[in-house]
């Protein structure tokens, strides 16, 4: 057998013959698709235990299911198992943070007074990398989350708790952002709603949208580093009936604010595509954030699969000419396979959509749209899907010292043997 190197050679330069033939530069396209970052979610490598002393798990409408062995215990573990996953994928990546990921050590505070000093693991771990850091307040898994309501509890004392946090969020935001030179997106989803029919449904949005003004009227971040979203939701286990974050209520406050407006991908109705909403918030807002993962019927949360939805999403962004005015990170648990395999299946598939859509050609199939040639845009848009696009990434892959095709299987496999099933 010819080894995959020599393969993926070959592949490359049949690929950049055919792609060149439909008026792509597949060497451009790999470097602009290298200049999009991608924001990994910390959560997927512990069940989003977090490494505070009093590691809840998920809670507030989300859950992670299975028991997969392996699983990382606190801070070191799990910087090992993202530096596993990391070498594995190819582009740029930033990491993604939430609150109950503070590492206290021997200090006692709530997450009302954490500190950019309780990350400061975090922080030199991805300055070594020369990555960039994203942050999120936790509103679950804490004693003023127990009966679901966080910045819309009707308790002035729980509300103004969830406040502090956020505002210490920010903070952390703001100096990952100095530390590591990128900016840091802060995003706010908080798990309030109803299992059952509300009888007033206007109260705890009207409580939510003043939390949140209290919490952005802070003058002292700098909204050039802290890029602040708030992201909705239809609906969570638990919480079936009415969510206070809906998406009327906060993408009107994020577009009344001027803040960041979330689409997740697992956040709507099943029929309803995020990808379908890019182009109209682009018209709107500068920067917008996504959460990607993938909804199977009432769970939002599997591993990120290369799908048609999936590839939508991207081919939006780039066909739209969008890729620096929207961040994209990936949002998903799962606690019944690999959980480092999780993670790199999910950013793989993100990196191909997104390498996929800057080689898909242009030109012809938008000429066609402008002279109502509708024959010819399905033919080729449909011609194209089986261009040799494997190629292409497998160039990608060892462009990006990462390995090409099935190579990271078996290197995860012996790091599963020989370090996360010694785990007790
Ligand atoms: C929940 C939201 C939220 C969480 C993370 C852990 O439905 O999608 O983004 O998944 O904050
Ligand atoms: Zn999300």
């Amino acid at each position: 057998m010819a080894d995959y190197d020599k393969l993926v050679g070959r592949g490359y330069e049949y690929a950049k013959e055919i792609y060149s033939h439909n008026g792509v530069d597949i060497d451009a396209a790999m470097e602009d698709c290298s200049k999009v970052a991608i924001s990994m979610h910390c959560w997927q490598g512990d069940d989003i235990m977090g490494c505070e002393s009093v590691a809840a798990g998920a809670s507030g409408g989300i859950q992670t299911t299975g028991n997969y062995p392996g699983r990382a215990r606190g801070g070191d573990e799990l910087r090992n198992d993202l530096d596993v996953a990391l070498s594995f994928i190819p582009g740029t990546k930033k990491l993604n943070l939430h609150a109950n990921y503070a590492e206290l050590g021997a200090r006692k505070a709530d997450r009302d007074a954490y500190t950019p000093d309780d990350f400061k693991n975090w922080i030199a771990w991805a300055k070594e990398k020369g990555m960039g850091l994203d942050m999120n307040p936790t509103f679950f898994s804490h004693k003023y989350a127990a009966d679901g309501f966080t910045l819309s509890h009707p308790d002035e004392k729980i509300r103004k708790f969830w406040i502090e946090h956020a505002k210490r969020c920010r903070e952390i935001a703001q100096a990952f952002a100095k530390e590591t030179g990128k900016p840091a997106v802060t995003n706010v989803w908080i798990p309030d709603g109803y299992k059952d029919t509300p009888a007033d449904t206007v109260a705890p949005r009207k409580r939510l949208i003043e939390s949140l003004d209290e919490i952005y009227k802070d003058t002292g971040i700098d909204r050039s580093l802290v890029l602040d979203a708030v992201e909705s939701k239809l609906f969570g286990i638990g919480v079936e009936s009415y969510t206070v974050g809906s998406h009327e209520t906060l993408l009107s406050y994020a577009l009344t604010r001027k803040i960041m407006y979330t689409l997740d991908s697992g956040h709507y109705h099943p029929t309803e595509y995020i990808s379908d909403k890019i182009s109209s918030l682009m018209l709107y807002m500068p920067l917008i954030h996504l959460h990607v993962t993938r909804g199977v019927r009432w769970d939002s949360d599997h591993v990120v699969a290369f799908t048609d939805d999936l590839q939508k999403i991207m081919d939006e962004i780039v066909f739209g000419g969008f890729s620096e005015r929207v961040l994209i990170g990936l949002d998903y648990f799962d606690a019944s396979i690999n959980r480092v395999a999780a993670w790199v299946i999910g950013m793989r598939n993100t990196q191909k959509a997104l390498l996929r859509a800057f080689v898909t050609p242009r030109k012809e199939t938008v000429e066609a749209e402008k002279n109502g040639d509708f024959t010819l845009r399905l033919a080729l848009q449909e011609e194209y899907k089986t261009l040799p696009f494997s190629c292409v990434w497998d160039a990608y892959c060892e462009k990006q010292n990462v390995p090409a095709g099935d190579g990271w299987i078996e290197k995860l496999k012996k790091y599963e043997r020989e370090v996360m099933l010694k785990r007790g």
